[in-house]
């Protein structure tokens, strides 16, 4: 693909919205969305931010386009994307015409739903202030819920929400959060919710780092021109959406994404396979020294566990049509491994307490109900006992944050011993009972908690290798 536009982009019609235009949205979504563009589709997106970064200024310096850098250490391809059509910062987000868009899709982060953790229940305190001023929204709860409100009240057609985060069941949990902040900030709006809102859960992948200098290095290179909203990540990439729609809709399928009837089984490897790897990397690995997923997934140490863990987590998972858990496990190791992507581990340990949920916890809990082992999922949750909510910064000046966090560094500080951090860990809300009532896993939490505190990292690589070969050798 030669570096430039084959097609018009006056041509595109503002018909599709996204929310949180984050490095990944600009890497993966708008991929799909430039291929439909070069096939001749009049679909182009508008871009909202509704916390920093602010992206509109440099977004029209460079001619509303940007360049989109793919490389595994073989092969880079650099493409221009020119479907961002324009983009709305929060101080301009009110002002979005939406008469036309009936397709959004939303990365806001993990913990941008305003859920519990562990749940898909609201949080009430978090949309407190949209709550005592529905009109003026903070979060993006609050902003969707008055969008549909104005398009009720004009009249307007029906709409797709797609949420497209890494959390369980996003379609549901935004639904859930959703209907729940309207049913208390816009009771009237319920009813034409219902009729005219569709909720599909979807799986998105593809890895994509924060930006690091060198990484914008490589981009301007690639491209040739200075990029300051260009984006760098994995050639891999995959979208799979519930076919679940209310108004028009880009044919995504023509740009290879999946349209399925029944999501979970994707959702599932996906956030227990590849994104329980790299949660399970940022935990063990940053605990054995390593600060990138390429570190991590390149220890001989790691990876030998990794053959553990893959298995386990595969153990719990039906496979979706069309894949292979044995293959897709294997795939996933080696994009880690891919010698371009330095995903720095405190980005990935960031949020944990929004991640490890469904990546970690859930899948040990099926394991425990089946009677198997969860150790290695409880080597995950240890580590995070140990070092959640430190701010430690890596040698790039990425430090990690948890909303969680500073409860997990109070509950380290007030634990006398191994036990009962475990213990207190365990008892926290975010984790399915299942797990506190394992005698077992709980022993085995602080058996692990015992052995990587006050431990070398070489210790702890030892202690990982006993423990995968023991397993390996059962
Ligand atoms: P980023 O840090 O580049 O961008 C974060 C985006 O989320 C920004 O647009 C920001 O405005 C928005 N945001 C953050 N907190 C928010 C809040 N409380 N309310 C509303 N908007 C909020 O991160 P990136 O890489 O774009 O990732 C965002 C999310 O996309 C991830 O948390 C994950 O759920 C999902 N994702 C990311 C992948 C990746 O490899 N980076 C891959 C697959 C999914
Ligand atoms: C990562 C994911 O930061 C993280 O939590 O595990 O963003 C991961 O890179 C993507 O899900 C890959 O699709």
């Amino acid at each position: 693909m030669m570096y430039g536009l084959s097609y018009d982009r006056n041509a595109l019609r503002a018909r599709a919205a996204h929310i949180g235009v984050g490095a990944f949205h600009r890497a993966h979504q708008q991929s799909y969305y430039d291929d439909l563009a070069r096939q001749g589709a009049d679909w182009g997106i508008v871009g909202i931010n509704l916390t920093a970064p602010d992206l509109r200024t440099d977004h029209q310096r460079q001619g509303g386009t940007y360049a989109l850098l793919t490389e595994d250490g073989e092969d880079q391809t650099c493409r221009e994307i020119g479907t961002l059509l324009r983009m709305h910062d929060r101080a301009n987000a009110a002002h979005v015409e939406w008469n036309e868009i009936s397709f959004v899709t939303l990365t806001i982060t993990e913990k941008g739903y305003c859920h519990h953790a562990g749940s898909s229940t609201l949080d009430i305190e978090k949309v407190a202030a949209d709550l005592a001023a529905p009109e003026t929204p903070e979060t993006a709860i609050g902003y969707l819920a008055w969008m549909l409100e104005k398009r009720r009240r004009a009249r307007g057609g029906p709409i797709t929400l797609a949420s497209c985060d890494n959390v369980a069941d996003n379609g549901v949990l935004l639904g859930s959060v959703l209907r729940d902040y309207v049913e208390r900030a816009f009771p009237d709006l319920i009813v034409w919710l219902e009729d005219n809102v569709a909720f599909p859960t979807s799986m998105v992948d593809r890895i994509v780092p924060a930006m690091s200098d060198d990484a914008r290095a490589r981009l301007e290179a690639a491209c040739g021109r200075p990029d300051s909203i260009g984006v760098v990540a994995e050639p891999f990439r995959q979208w799979v959406i519930e076919n679940r729609f209310a108004g028009p809709r880009p044919e995504l399928e023509m740009a290879g994404v999946q349209i399925v009837e029944d999501l979970a089984p994707y959702e599932h490897m996906k956030h227990r396979l590849l994104n329980g790897l790299q949660s399970a990397y940022a935990e063990l690995g940053r605990l054995c020294g390593h600060d990138s997923s390429y570190g991590a997934s390149t220890d001989p140490t790691l990876a030998l566990w990794a053959s553990v863990f893959l298995q386990d987590q595969a153990l719990t998972l039906i496979c979706p049509d069309g894949e292979n858990l044995e293959t897709y496990g294997h795939v996933s190791l080696k994009r880690l491994q891919n010698p371009t992507i330095h995903h720095p581990l405190n980005q990935i340990a960031s949020d944990a307490s929004f991640k490890l949920p469904q990546r970690i916890a859930a899948p040990a809990a099926d394991l425990l109900v089946s009677g198997r082992s969860a150790e290695a999922q409880a080597m995950v949750l240890a580590s995070w006992a140990l070092q959640g909510g430190d701010r430690c910064p890596d040698h790039a000046e990425v430090v990690t944050s948890d909303p969680l966090g500073d409860e997990l560094v109070a509950l380290r500080a007030r634990s006398n011993n191994a036990d009962e951090l475990a213990l207190g860990l365990l008892n926290m809300p975010l984790w399915p009972a299942q797990l506190r009532e394992n005698e077992t896993f709980v022993a085995n939490t602080a058996k692990w908690i015992g052995l990587f505190s006050h431990a070398t990292a070489k210790q702890r690589r030892a202690a990982i290798e006993e423990f995968s070969r023991e397993r390996l050798n059962a």
